[in-house]
C-alpha cells in the first residue's frame, strides 16, 4: 500500500491502516502479505523504476514492512533501492523539454502547444511541469510528450529529442544538455547570431553539443519580442520556433493554430495586442538560424559554481539551488530545520536582459534609484577616504560626493541580481543637457556590461559600509547609505511591496523581529532554500518567521509579549543586583534607547554587563547573563498583504491594535490577493476588476486606516513611496518611535494592476494626486504637544479618478469590455474619493482631549 503522506508516530500511514483493517475484518484467509510505504512527498518523483522496486521488495522473503521509495534514507535505512536502468520509455513517444524563466510565458505557451497538438493532430499529447514557488524569475521546466497512443507518464522525461533553453544565462548555471538524446534538436534563445554564439557558450555545453552531435538552432527572441512591443514576453516567438523545428504539424497549420489561440487569449485586450503577437509569429521563423557545430571546444566560458566556496552552504542549500536537492540523503538535512540567512545573495539568477549603467557626470547624488529598487540591486556607498578605491577594477566609477568634497560616492548595480525592471531608471531625475533621453542611469544590454559589472560589484561589496552614526537615517540619501538587510528577493521584477521591506531593513534591520503573514512576502521572504533577509558585518539582522495567514498579528503580539516579559525579568534581576554591579547597572536601567546612538551605547553596556556577570558565580547572575540581551530594545514588525490585514487576519489585527502594545504593523496593500493570482479583497477599490470581480467591484474599499484611527492611540500612516519618498521614510521612523501600536498602509503596485511596473513610481504619484491614495500620518503623540494628530501629506485631489484609472488595465479593461458599467462605477469611485477627502479634511481639525490609556500589566 503506497501512501503519499507521512504520519509520524503512527503504526502506518492512513491508507495502509485502512487496508489492513478491511482485510483483517472481512478479507480472505490466510491474509495476503501487506507492506506499506511512502512515496512522492514534497513532489518527489515516482517513476516506473520505483514501482518495480516496490514489487521486487514484495517478492522478498522478508520485505521491509514500512519503506520509503524515491529518497535515500541513510538514517533509518528503510528506503528501497531503485535501478533506473530497469525501465525505459517506449521510443514511439516524442519528448521535448523546455527551460524557461518564471513569468516569461514558457509554461503557458507549452500548455497551449499541448492543446494545439491534441486538437489539430491524431497524436496524444501530455504536458508535465516543474517549477518552484518563487514569485518569478526562477527556472521553469516543461516536459512535453506526444505519441500515437494515450500517455500516462506522470513522471519527468529522462531523455529528450528536443531541448529548448529560453534564457541564455541558464547555460552558465544548469547542465541542461544532460537530458538531450544523441542527435536531439537544441533551440537556444540567444542574443548572439549563429556565427558568433559558439565562443559565448560554456565549454561544457560545447563538449556536449559535439559529443552528442546535437542539431543546434538560435533565435534572438528577446529582440523580436521587444521590437514588436511585447517587452520580455518571448513565449510566442519560441513556441513558433518549436513548431517550426519539431515536425509535428505542418508549419502553416501550426502557425494558423497559434494565431487562433492568440486571438482567443488576447482578443479582449484589443486589436493592437493581437496584431503585435501575430507580427511576432510571422517574424519568428525568419529569425531562426542553424548553428554549424565546430569540431572542437573553443574558448568557451566556464560554468559558474552554484555558490562560491565562501558561502559554505554547498551541501544542502547549493544542491537545492542546483535542482538536485531530491538526491540529498536524509542525513544531509539540518536536524533542527534551520537554514542560514542572507542566502539569496548566492542565488545569482542573471535574469535581466538590460541593466542600469551609471553616468557619474550627470548624477546628482539623490539616491532615489537605490531607494526604489525592489531587489536591492542598485546601491550607493560613500567612501570617506579615496585611497580605499586603489585597486578598483578599471571600469569602476565614482564621483565627488556633493556633501563633502573629500568623500566619494559610488552608485553600483549588482548585474546578476538586477531583474531589469527599470524602476530605478524611470525615477532618476538627472537628465543630460546635451544628449536627448540620456539620464544618469540608462538601461543597456547586459551582454555589454556583465563581466565588468560583476568585478565592480565584488569590489563595491569589499568597500567599508558608511558609519551609521554619521547619517540622517530619516532622509532619502541617509537611509540609502545604510546597508540593506533584505536583498535580492525573488519577488516579481518591479514588485511594489519589496522596496518597503528593504527600507525597513535599512532603518532598523539590526534590531527587529518580523512576523510575516502568508502571502507574496512570505514566499519571496523565505522560500527554501534561500532567504533575502540578511545580516550586517556584526552578525545583526532581522529575525524572521512566517506564521499562518489567519493569526499573524497575534503571532507578532506574542513576540512582543515575550520580549517585554524577558526585559522585565532582566530589569528586575538587575535592580536586585544594582548594589553589587554599581554604576553600570544604574546606567543600563536608565538608558535612553530612543535613537541609534543610544541603542549602540546600550549594546556596549550590556556587553560589559555580561562580562562582569560571568565573574559572579550566583544563579541570579547566570540567569541575568542569559536575559541580558533583552535589555537592548527590539522592535516587532508584523508584516503582510491586504488579504491578510483587511480580510482573513483582520480580527487578530484589530485585537492587536486594541492591545496598546508596542508593535508595528506594515500592510503591503496590493489591493488584491496577489500571491494566489489576484482575487478581490476588501482592499480592492470600487470599479477595479479582479478575480471574483470580473465585472468591476461594486463596493468601496474598506478604510482600514480610519478604523485604526478610531482607537485614538494608534499611529497610522498611509504611504506610497513613489509619490512621496520623504513621507514614506518619516512614517517608518515615527511608527517605530511610537510607544504603542502603529499601522502603516503602504500602496504596493503589483503585476496584477496591469501596467509596466518600471513606471510604478509615476503611478503612485498619480494615485496620490488624484486622491485615490491620499497620503497622511496620524500621530497621537502630536496631541501631547498641542498639535492635531492627523496631518494630510497629500494636497487636495487635482486629477480626476478616470484619468488615473485609464492608465491601469485593472480599470481600463472594464471600460473596454463594459463601457456603461465602467462609466457608472467610475463615477461612484470618484464619489468615494471626494467623500473620503472631505471627511479627512474635517478630521484634521478635530481636537481631542481623551487619551488611549495605560496598559494593564
Ligand atoms: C487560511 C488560508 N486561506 C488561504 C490561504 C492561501 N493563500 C496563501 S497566500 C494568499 C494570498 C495572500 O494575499 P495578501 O494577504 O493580499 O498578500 P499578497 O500576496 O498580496 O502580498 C492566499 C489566499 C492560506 N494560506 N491560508
Ligand atoms: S532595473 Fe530594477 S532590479 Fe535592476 S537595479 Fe534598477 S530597479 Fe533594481
Ligand atoms: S505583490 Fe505582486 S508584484 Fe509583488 S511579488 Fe506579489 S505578485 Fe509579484
Amino acid at each position: 500500500v503506497l501512501d503519499r503522506t507521512k504520519e509520524p508516530g503512527a503504526v502506518g500511514e492512513p491508507l495502509y491502516q485502512d487496508v489492513l483493517t478491511a482485510l483483517v475484518e472481512s478479507g480472505p484467509r490466510p491474509l495476503p502479505r501487506v507492506i506499506g510505504g511512502r512515496y512522492g512527498l514534497s513532489s518527489k518523483e515516482f517513476t516506473p523504476a520505483m514501482v518495480l522496486s516496490v514489487f521486487d521488495e514484495l517478492q522478498k522473503d522478508t520485505p521491509l514492512p514500512h519503506f520509503t521509495v524515491g529518497i535515500v534514507d541513510d538514517i533509518s535505512h528503510l528506503s528501497l533501492q531503485t535501478d533506473n536502468q530497469s525501465w525505459s520509455e517506449p521510443q514511439v513517444v516524442s519528448r521535448a523539454v523546455f527551460y524557461g524563466l518564471g513569468a516569461d510565458g514558457t509554461v503557458g505557451a507549452n500548455k497551449n502547444s499541448v492543446k494545439i497538438i491534441g486538437e489539430e493532430t491524431d497524436l496524444f499529447a501530455q504536458g508535465y511541469f516543474v517549477y518552484d514557488s518563487k514569485k518569478s524569475g526562477s527556472r521553469t521546466i516543461s516536459h512535453l510528450r506526444f505519441g500515437p497512443d494515450p500517455i500516462y507518464s506522470s513522471y519527468l522525461i529522462e531523455e529528450a529529442d528536443f531541448v529548448a533553453c529560453h534564457n541564455f544565462g541558464f547555460l552558465e548555471r544548469f547542465q541542461m544538455l544532460d537530458i538531450a538524446a544523441p542527435g536531439a534538436t537544441f533551440l537556444l534563445n540567444s542574443p548572439y547570431p549563429a556565427d558568433e554564439v559558439w565562443r559565448h557558450l560554456p565549454s561544457d555545453v560545447q563538449s556536449q553539443l559535439i559529443d552528442k552531435q546535437l542539431e543546434m538552432w538560435v533565435i534572438d527572441a528577446n529582440r523580436i519580442a521587444r521590437e514588436a512591443g511585447l517587452g520580455g514576453r518571448i513565449n510566442t516567438v519560441l513556441q513558433t520556433c518549436f513548431f517550426g523545428l519539431a515536425n509535428i504539424i505542418e508549419p502553416d497549420q501550426a502557425i494558423a493554430a497559434i494565431k487562433a489561440s492568440i486571438q482567443k487569449t488576447y482578443g479582449k485586450r484589443g486589436r493592437a495586442i493581437v496584431d503585435r503577437n501575430w507580427a511576432v509569429v510571422d517574424a519568428s521563423l525568419d529569425g531562426l538560424e542553424r548553428v554549424a557545430l565546430p569540431t572542437e571546444v573553443m574558448g568557451g566560458r566556464t560554468m559558474r559554481p552554484v555558490v562560491p566556496p565562501e558561502a559554505a552552504v554547498e551541501r544542502v542549500t547549493a544542491a537545492i539551488m542546483a535542482g538536485t536537492g531530491d538526491l540529498l540523503p536524509v542525513s544531509a538535512l539540518p536536524v533542527d530545520g534551520t537554514f542560514k540567512t542572507g542566502s539569496a545573495q548566492w542565488e545569482k539568477r542573471t535574469i535581466a536582459a538590460e541593466i542600469p549603467v551609471w553616468d557619474p557626470e550627470i548624477c546628482i547624488d539623490c539616491a532615489r534609484c537605490a531607494l526604489v529598487c525592489p531587489h536591492a540591486a542598485i546601491r550607493i556607498k560613500v567612501v570617506e577616504n579615496e585611497e580605499v578605491l586603489n585597486g578598483a577594477p578599471g571600469s569602476f566609477k565614482s564621483k565627488i560626493w556633493e556633501k563633502s568634497e573629500a568623500e566619494r560616492l559610488i552608485v553600483q548595480v549588482a548585474p546578476d541580481d538586477c531583474t531589469g525592471c527599470g524602476v530605478c531608471v524611470s525615477i532618476c531625475p538627472a537628465k543630460s543637457k546635451e544628449v536627448a533621453k540620456h539620464k544618469a542611469i540608462d538601461m543597456e544590454p547586459i551582454t555589454l556590461h556583465l563581466d565588468d559589472e560583476r568585478d565592480n560589484f565584488d569590489f563595491f561589496l569589499s568597500l567599508p559600509e558608511y558609519d551609521r552614526t554619521r547619517i540622517r537615517l530619516d532622509s532619502v540619501k541617509g537611509s540609502q547609505l545604510a546597508q540593506p538587510l533584505f536583498e535580492f528577493s525573488g519577488a516579481c521584477a518591479g514588485c511594489g511591496e519589496t522596496p518597503y521591506l528593504k527600507l525597513m531593513s535599512q532603518l532598523f534591520g539590526d534590531r527587529i523581529v518580523v512576523a510575516n503573514a502568508t502571502g507574496c512576502s512570505s514566499i519571496y521572504g523565505g522560500n527554501l532554500p534561500t532567504t533575502p533577509w540578511s545580516k550586517d558585518a556584526g552578525g545583526r539582522g532581522p529575525a524572521w518567521s512566517n506564521s499562518l495567514f489567519e493569526d499573524n498579528a497575534e503571532f507578532g503580539l506574542g513576540m512582543r509579549l515575550a520580549f517585554d516579559h524577558h526585559a522585565r525579568s532582566a530589569r528586575h534581576l538587575l535592580e536586585e543586583m544594582e548594589a553589587d554591579i554599581g554604576q553600570l547597572a544604574t546606567d543600563v536601567l536608565a538608558a535612553d534607547q530612543s535613537n541609534e546612538a543610544g541603542i549602540n551605547q546600550q549594546r556596549d553596556r550590556v556587553e560589559e554587563l555580561r562580562r562582569q556577570l560571568s565573574h559572579i558565580g550566583t544563579i541570579e547572575a547566570k540567569r541575568l547573563g542569559e536575559l541580558a540581551e533583552y535589555l537592548v530594545t527590539t522592535g516587532v514588525w508584523i508584516v503582510g498583504g491586504d488579504g491578510w490585514a483587511y480580510d482573513i487576519g483582520f480580527g487578530g489585527l484589530d485585537h492587536v491594535l486594541a492591545s496598546g502594545r508596542n508593535v508595528n504593523i506594515l500592510v503591503l496593500d496590493t489591493e488584491v490577493y496577489s500571491n494566489t493570482g489576484g482575487q478581490t479583497s476588501k482592499a480592492t477599490p470600487r470599479a477595479a476588476t479582479a478575480k471574483f470581480s470580473a465585472g468591476g467591484k461594486t463596493t468601496a474599499k474598506k478604510d482600514l486606516g480610519m478604523i485604526a484611527m478610531g482607537y485614538g492611540g494608534v499611529y497610522v500612516a498611509q504611504i506610497a513611496m513613489g509619490a512621496n519618498m520623504t513621507q514614506t521614510i518619516k512614517a517608518f521612523v515615527e511608527a517605530e518611535a511610537h510607544p504603542g501600536p502603529s499601522l502603516i498602509i503602504a500602496y504596493s503596485p503589483c503585476i496584477a494592476h496591469g501596467y509596466d511596473l518600471g513606471e510604478m513610481a509615476a503611478h503612485q504619484k498619480m494615485a496620490a494626486e488624484s486622491g485615490y491614495w491620499p497620503l497622511y500620518r496620524f500621530d497621537p503623540g502630536r496631541e501631547d504637544k498641542g498639535d492635531h494628530a492627523l496631518h494630510l501629506d497629500s494636497r487636495k485631489p487635482r486629477i480626476p479618478f478616470k484619468e488615473f484609472a485609464s492608465t491601469e488595465a485593472r480599470f481600463a479593461m472594464l471600460a473596454r469590455s463594459q463601457p456603461e458599467v465602467a462609466a457608472r462605477l467610475f463615477e461612484e469611485a470618484q464619489r468615494d474619493i471626494d467623500d473620503r477627502w472631505h471627511l479627512y479634511e474635517q478630521m484634521v481639525l478635530v481636537e481631542r482631549t481623551a487619551r488611549f490609556g495605560d496598559l494593564e500589566e
